[in-house]
């Protein structure tokens, strides 16, 4: 009685934990409706092949359950001695294996048809440029000179969209074929929105194509489905499908404001302590907080702690030098090629100012300018 006490203990706080526990998760009977020409018939595929799978196991279910009742012992059947030397014995090796050939044939046809058009890369009206990196995606749109960093919004546990929503969604407009271009800054990640696009891995240093024509206004969401690293669970994906007049203004409006940044970053304006600190903390939270956390004080044995650090508390120098260039074969990325110079002005001038960190440093633009 002692052992079964305890396990029904356990079980009740193992249900306990599931009950509690507030991660959700969209629970539904079968793969999100597909919004695309292809997904469409790739979601075709499975729907034939669960149908034929289902056929099947009836069938043999059927028999199985046929056999048992027919063939029973406590019925007086006698096994059959001689089952080889009748026609169904001595042909059926051949008939099993022609029905498998069969139905492989019939999941075969289709299945050759969609592989060709996922290998179709016919010319596309727009192109976009997919990275990955630890931990969120940046997508450039290669026809409109425009670049979006898409990361993980903070949202709380018990939210809907807790872990699957993005500050900046990837937009695109329907009815228009992109192809997509992924790649990846450090380590494999797999861009992956079963909705409108298949998968495949980004790799650092190799170009893969995909593509897709969504058909259907709509937010799609989908996940990085190639474990890499810790921040694997936070780079969501968020794609807005749009009309293409809205596309438009939000094409135009997105330009305006990049320019706007630029111009403000290549002015020779001298900013004030409190002016960089305040973005630099914006900018700190936005892009290195995953790392070296938002107290700076990182992951120790992984993620160095920046608070009274060498490098930031050394030479400012330094300090520039490994967030502009980053540090090769570790997770340090260059930020040079992602951050203006105002960006990483006001960052570096936080990360010298904060958690106890007193240089008094102030960092100006030009400076992240002479140090790239
Ligand atoms: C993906 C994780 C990751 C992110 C994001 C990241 N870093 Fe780092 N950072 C590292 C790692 C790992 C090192 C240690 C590199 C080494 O020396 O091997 C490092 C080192 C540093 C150092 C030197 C610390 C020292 O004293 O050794 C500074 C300064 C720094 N990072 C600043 C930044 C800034 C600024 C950002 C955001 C713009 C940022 N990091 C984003 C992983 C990250
Ligand atoms: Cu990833």
């Amino acid at each position: 009685m002692q052992c079964s006490k305890k396990a029904l203990q356990k079980f009740v706080g193992v249900a306990a934990l599931l009950g509690a526990s507030s991660v959700h998760a969209d629970y539904a009977l079968n793969f999100p409706e597909p919004a695309s020409p292809l997904t469409e018939e790739i979601y075709d595929l499975h729907m034939l092949t669960a149908k034929m799978a289902l056929y099947i196991m009836i069938v043999v279910t059927a028999i199985i359950i046929y056999s048992l009742v027919k063939f029973r012992k406590s019925e007086g059947y006698v096994a059959d001695q001689k089952f080889h030397e009748g026609t169904f014995g001595r042909f059926g090796w051949i008939l099993v294996p022609v029905i498998v050939l069969g139905i492989d044939m019939t999941i075969a046809g289709p299945g050759m048809q969609t592989l060709n058009h996922v290998e179709d890369y016919s010319e596309p009206d727009m192109t976009v440029k997919v990275v990955g990196s630890q931990w969120k995606w940046t997508y450039e749109y290669l026809d409109d000179d425009l670049r979006i960093v898409s990361s993980l919004k903070k949202l709380e546990p018990d939210d809907e969209l807790y872990l699957r929503d993005v500050d900046n969604p990837l937009v695109l407009p329907i009815n228009k074929r992109v192809r997509f271009l992924h790649t990846a800054t450090d380590v494999l990640h797999a861009w992956w929105v079963p909705e409108i696009v298949y998968k495949k891995d980004s790799i650092p240093g190799y170009i893969n194509e995909t593509w897709t024509i969504i058909e259907r206004e709509g937010t799609y969401r989908g996940q990085c489905a190639e474990n890499c690293g810790t921040g694997h669970a936070y780079m969501p994906i968020v794609v807005k499908a749009v009309s293409q007049e809205k596309y438009d203004v939000w094409l135009a409006e997105q330009k305006q404001a990049s320019a706007a940044a630029a111009a403000e970053a290549a002015s020779d304006k001298t900013w004030s302590k409190a002016e960089l600190m305040s973005r630099g903390e914006e900018l700190y939270n936005k892009n290195c907080a995953a790392c070296h956390q938002a107290n700076g004080a990182g992951i120790p044995g992984v993620f160095p702690g920046l608070v009274g650090s060498p490098i930031a508390t050394g030479s400012v120098e330094g300090h520039l030098d490994i967030v502009v260039k980053g540090k090769a074969g570790s997770a340090m990325a260059a930020w040079g090629t992602q951050l203006n110079d105002l960006e990483i002005a006001a960052i570096v001038t936080f990360e010298r100012n904060s958690w106890g960190n007193d240089t008094g440093d102030i960092v100006q633009p030009a400076a992240a300018k002479a140090a790239r």
